[in-house]
């Protein structure tokens, strides 16, 4: 007892030193950390948050052929909060090729191709260090094929061969008709081929639990008077091979497989799956039976004499065809391409899915209270009187629902998203627009319609304006509708770093050629760049946001930034700097003088923009005082647009200018300094820079940078306190050259001693 008594004592005032010692200086902070000095960083690291990869994004639609289609690039799902990173144009044999900055902690990009007769198609791929990506129509040309395996033939695996009578197969066996059969035959217990003629009844009847197969194949051709199929039997139909069918009759779990062509001279009324990848007629009404009835069509399915009654599944890639009603009842329709009814269509307890698929009704069509229709990509929905009684939700490319008489909206009931109703004039008989409309839902005449669908196998009445969008005021090649300068034919495009309405931060030391004391705070500067772009995606004008956060320095140290890549003379006109103290010498275009690159100065101290109320270190330390910089916005025009690729992407180069001298400037590690940094300083001090390997700014004993570059904004830490001990994860990040927690500075589980980070004074 006495010794555990001692122990807990002990325990407490372990505890109570390690929670004192929590907030005081580095020197006691916790052992587990590595300090800075102590680290064991790899010769070649960058201390880069974020990677450059090629992009190269590329349209081949040949009904976009002659116009610029637009392709965002976002850090997430577009639908579900992704931001825009980069945008441009693609054309014909021109593809959208570009550098683009990300996180290296990001995982996927999404892509958006849009064009200006509305298609949309986003897709999300995994980040690589070149991605290239082809945007194609999406629209089938006709229906998706389905590869078989070469058709089984009577050449082998035969028991025998009939060839007339009455015949029963049984035991197993394989009975194949090569020649031609009359006749009818039974089947207890294994397989009948037909590769030949074959002519009268046949009556599948399995014995127990067996198995029993009708097969015809290899050119066979079967005219089966009176078909009977009980549970577990299966018809298949290889192609180039026909059955038609006199009298039906399925009985449960009894399955139908066409690749040939089918005629089925009765009702019919299946239990189970029925797969149609080739041709095949239902004269007779089409009744989807029992719970396991399902259906997909890849190929043409004629219901001639009759109604189809849908329940439970439908999956339909081809063209189904109906002389009279459609039922939709208890059911999931997915419809890729088309259905069409000679009458009406009742859409009942239906969730219908259409997917650049298209469905027309002769007559009426009725939305059912309990129908959920979703019209995707250009679908269509056709028919002459509609009448809707629930909500019908669109996605994607925008689709249309086009009535050639009248539409009735009852009830509190929507058209919603992306979807454009046609009517003859404009109007409905019931509802009205906008109050039955939302999000982008628009109602219009048919002569009106803003929506391009081609005519294709799946569409074979497709949607036409009768004067087509040629829309592109300014003449630049990108159409209105996805212009964000519509008036202006030198811009086209806005881009954003580090993504729209988000800011990255750069952090810098300022004891250079020293090494500091490594809380990463004596100028921490928010920042976005935006960047307007042409129709031929060059760079026309560099507008970046800035806000000085923290200044943890005595020194007074200005900022700016050098395009390594652009000559100063490109520079048109730079406004928004800020610059009081006399020491840099601008030319008239407003960036710096005496330099080989262009160089923009934002401002040549940072008391210029920081507004402070009390306090001699900004921001960093517990004393009460906090402030608010100025917004620095600063807007560059190119007089003639860049190429991307010479003006590198974003932040650029940037540096700060160590006290006012001009000679000594201060970048991030591997980037080079302007022409009127002092090379001589080089390997003096702490510094190892090496110009004639690529090294720069990394400490010599063991390659610390003085600044970095984060993707997000920095968190960074109190005054005197090293970055190690707030960013628990930072220390592991740069042992392992970037590879470990590339996403350090995210507020993750584990991630942060919050005690060390600043926080702003309580009022
Ligand atoms: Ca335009
Ligand atoms: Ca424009
Ligand atoms: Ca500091």
């Amino acid at each position: 007892m006495r010794s555990i008594k001692i122990y807990s004592l002990f325990l407490t005032m372990l505890m109570v030193f390690v929670f004192t010692s929590c907030h005081k200086e580095p020197s006691t902070d916790p052992t587990y950390i590595k300090k800075m000095e102590d680290l064991k960083v790899p010769e070649s690291f960058d201390w880069e948050t974020s990677r450059i990869i090629n992009l190269s994004l590329a349209v081949d639609m040949p009904s976009q052929i002659g116009l610029l289609s637009k392709i965002t690039v976002y850090n997430g799902n577009p639908l579900d909060g992704g931001s825009t990173l980069i945008v441009g144009s693609a054309g014909y044999n021109f593809p959208f090729v570009s550098r683009l900055r990300i996180p290296t902690a990001l995982k996927e990009l999404y892509f958006e191709m849009k064009s200006g007769d509305g298609t949309v198609q986003i897709t999300n791929i995994v980040v690589a260090e070149t991605m290239t990506y082809t945007f194609k129509e999406t629209k089938k040309g006709g229906f998706k094929s389905h590869n078989t395996a070469a058709d089984p033939t009577c050449g082998t695996g035969c028991d025998g061969n009939p060839t007339g009578g009455s015949f029963t197969i049984s035991n197993g066996k394989t009975y194949c008709i090569t020649t031609s059969y009359s006749g009818s035959i039974s089947i207890t217990d294994g397989t009948l081929k037909i590769c030949g003629t074959f002519n009268g009844t046949i009556n599948m009847a399995p014995k127990g639990n067996s198995d029993v197969y009708l097969i015809i194949t290899d050119g066979g051709n079967a005219s089966i008077g009176s078909l009977s199929m009980d549970k577990n039997c299966l018809i298949t139909v290889y192609s180039n091979s026909t059955a038609t069918i006199g009298s039906f009759n399925l009985n449960q779990t009894a399955r139908v497989v066409n690749y040939g062509t089918m005629t089925i001279n009765s009702n019919f009324n299946p239990n189970d799956l029925v797969q149609n990848f080739g041709t095949m007629t239902i004269n007779g009404v089409y009744n989807m039976n029992g719970s396991k009835s399902e259906l997909l069509n890849t190929g043409t399915l004629n219901i001639n004499n009759g109604q189809w009654n849908v329940i439970n599944e439908v999956t339909n890639e081809g063209l189904i065809e109906v002389s009279g009603d459609i039922n939709f009842n208890q059911s999931l329709v997915y419809n890729e391409c088309a259905i069409i009814s000679h009458q009406s269509i009742n859409f009942n307890n239906v969730t219908y899915t259409s997917d650049a698929g298209f469905i027309r009704a002769y007559t009426g069509a009725t939305v059912n209270g309990g129908a959920n229709l979703t019209l995707k990509n250009k679908s269509m929905l056709m028919c002459a009187d509609l009448i809707v009684n629930n909500d019908v939700i669109g996605q994607g490319s925008t689709s249309v629902i086009k009535a050639t008489s009248t539409v009735r909206i009852n009830g509190n009931k929507y058209i919603n998203g992306p979807l454009e109703m046609l009517t003859p004039n404009g109007t409905l008989v019931n509802g009205s627009y906008p109050d039955n409309f939302k999000n982008g839902a628009t109602l219009k005449s048919i002569a009106n319609t803003t929506v391009i669908i081609p005519i294709s196998a799946c569409n074979p009445v497709g949607n036409q304006p009768e004067n087509p969008p040629t829309d592109d005021r300014d003449g630049d090649g990108v159409p209105d509708n996805l212009d964000d300068y519509p008036d202006d034919p030198t811009r086209a495009y806005n881009n954003y770093w580090p993504a729209k309405d988000q800011f990255g931060s750069l952090a810098f030391e300022d004891l250079w050629p020293s090494r500091g004391d490594y809380d990463m705070n004596d100028q921490v500067i928010d920042c976005n760049y935006w960047y307007i772009t042409n129709a031929q995606n060059k760079v026309v004008d560099v507008k970046p946001t800035f806000y000085v956060r923290a200044v943890g320095a005595y020194l007074q140290n200005g900022f700016g930034w050098q395009f390594d890549g652009v000559l100063p003379q490109a520079v048109e006109s730079v406004t928004g700097i800020d610059l009081r103290f006399g020491y840099i010498s601008l030319a008239a275009n407003g960036v710096e003088n005496n330099q080989e690159k262009a160089v923009v100065i934002g401002w040549d101290n940072a008391e210029n923009v920081i507004n402070r109320v009390g306090g001699s270190f900004y921001n960093t330390e517990n004393d009460g005082f906090y402030g608010i910089s100025d917004t620095i916005k600063i807007i560059l025009h190119f007089g003639t647009p860049q190429d991307q690729a010479a003006v590198g992407q974003p932040p650029y180069n940037p540096f700060i200018i160590k006290d006012m001298q001009r000679s000594v400037e201060v970048h991030l590690p591997d980037h080079v300094p302007t022409s009127l940094f002092d090379t001589s300083l080089f390997g003096t001090g702490d510094d190892a820079s090496d110009p004639a390997t690529g090294r720069y700014y990394k400490t010599k004993d063991n390659n610390l940078p003085w600044a970095i570059c984060i993707p997000k904004k920095f968190d960074y830490t109190w005054e005197l306190v090293q970055i190690v001990y707030g960013h628990l994860k930072f220390g592991t990040w740069a042992e392992s050259g970037g590879t470990l927690y590339p996403d350090w500075y995210e507020n993750l589980s584990g991630y942060r001693d919050p005690a060390q980070i600043y926080t702003k004074p309580a009022k």
